[in-house]
């Protein structure tokens, strides 16, 4: 494979449109590649197209703060998170890929009795299920995270942290090359610049998809297009409860490695690591207001900035280097839609609001198991798209880290 495309080119160059295959996804970014990548590899399915109207990851995938943690609030947010926090650890191993994975330790720090009072109800839900996190209070924290403010002459004094250990980083352009790189050795078509244009339903199930190419026809269709779902889903027919929303984040200049840990503050609206070439990688709440846009704005920079000299005085002379947003589909209930839809044969991997990069493989891996065998895989049935109508909602707005 390597001698045949040289190493620079991870994917061989796209081929003619085929007239059918056996699945087409819509999306290229990495929970669309994931998804291809384990229909291969797991499955045997390698008849499979996926259409990117620009280019590979260049959406949501190329705009999150890279953070992987499993300290949810729900069981079933924790076993799935769980999930992918396992395949993220080997995932470097198993896709011949280095993306960069690197465990931190993750403080969610509470400034409230409140904060407090989740912090413990996450810490013992966690632990029920084997995933370590626990509450820790001033002492411990200032022992494991030196660089912290934690004077009590403060607006918000940290009262206590959620620390969860696994918590990590990763490259995350990387995760989605590898899954492309190791998808398109099993024989998966990848097409960039290949816009869905129209999606082909007949009788309640779908046939395929129209592109700017030509008709494309699948005897399955998913679709994985964080921050363009519901413009996606109407075209198969039905609605869903999302709201899009944009999500800013910036990183500074690089500085020497002096922040080992993930820190967030829901309290204070930030969340920062240092990423492996030294910059901080830093975002604070979703923007107040529903928007298709990834402009920057100069109020997010400031909100964000002044919160984070709070928590780190000593940053006061550090500049910002580059400022971007992505586009966030939020569900009512913080947890993602996900499975099979009203439309016979096509299969959803949505509502991903801010908390989508760190489930890309246990995403993968489990679309790929619904679509194969036309049945939701067991850690996806609990977000599945009717339980807003039957008050079935998974609650995780306690342990999203963005502000809302
Ligand atoms: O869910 O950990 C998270 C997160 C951090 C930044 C955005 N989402």
């Amino acid at each position: 494979f390597r001698k045949k495309y040289p190493a620079e080119r991870f994917i061989p160059p796209a081929k003619d449109l085929k007239k059918s295959y056996d699945v087409v996804i819509i999306g290229g970014g990495g929970h669309a590649l994931a998804c291809a990548y384990y229909l291969a590899h797991t499955h045997g399915i390698t008849n499979v197209c996926v259409l990117e109207r620009g280019y590979l990851a260049g959406g949501n995938t190329a705009r999150n703060t890279a953070i992987i943690r499993s300290n949810y609030l729900t069981p079933e947010g924790v076993r799935f998170y769980e999930q992918s926090l396992k395949l993220y650890r080997e995932f470097s191993q198993e896709l011949d890929f280095n993306i960069l994975y690197s465990e931190r330790g993750h403080f969610t720090l509470a400034h409230t009795d409140a904060a407090v009072r989740t912090s413990r109800w996450r810490a013992e839900v966690n632990k029920q299920l084997g995933v370590n996190s626990e509450l820790i209070y001033p002492d411990e924290i200032a022992r494991l995270c030196p660089h912290l403010n934690m004077s009590d002459k403060v607006r918000y004094p940290i009262m206590g942290a959620l620390y969860h250990p696994p918590g990590s980083i990763a490259r995350h352009d990387a995760v989605a090359w590898a899954y492309a790189r190791g998808a398109a050795k099993l024989g998966v078509e990848i097409h960039q610049q290949t816009p869905v244009t129209k999606i082909l339903v007949e009788n309640g199930t779908v046939k395929g998809v129209e592109t700017p190419r030509g008709t494309v026809y699948a005897n399955r269709v998913m679709q994985a297009v964080a921050g363009n779902t519901s413009m996606v889903a109407k075209m198969a027919g039905f609605r869903l409860p999302i709201r899009t929303i944009p999500l800013q984040a910036c990183v500074s200049v690089p500085l020497k490695p002096f922040l080992d840990q993930i820190v967030v503050s829901g309290s204070l609206h930030v969340y920062v690591s240092q990423s492996s070439r030294g910059e901080l990688v830093m975002g604070g709440s979703t923007d107040p207001y529903g928007l298709y846009s990834t402009r920057s704005t100069l109020d997010f920079k400031e909100g964000l900035l002044g919160h984070m000299l709070e928590l780190l005085p000593m940053l006061g002379e550090v500049k910002v280097l580059r400022q971007w947003a992505g586009m966030t589909d939020m569900t009512p209930d913080f947890s993602p839609i996900m499975g099979l839809t009203p439309v016979k044969n096509y299969y959803i991997d949505s509502g991903w609001g801010t908390w989508g990069f760190k489930a890309t493989p246990v995403c993968g891996m489990t679309m790929a198991h619904t679509i194969a065998n036309d049945s939701p895989h067991d850690l996806i049935k609990p977000f599945y798209l009717d339980r807003f109508v039957e008050y079935a909602q998974v609650g995780e707005k306690g342990a999203a880290s963005v502000g809302h």
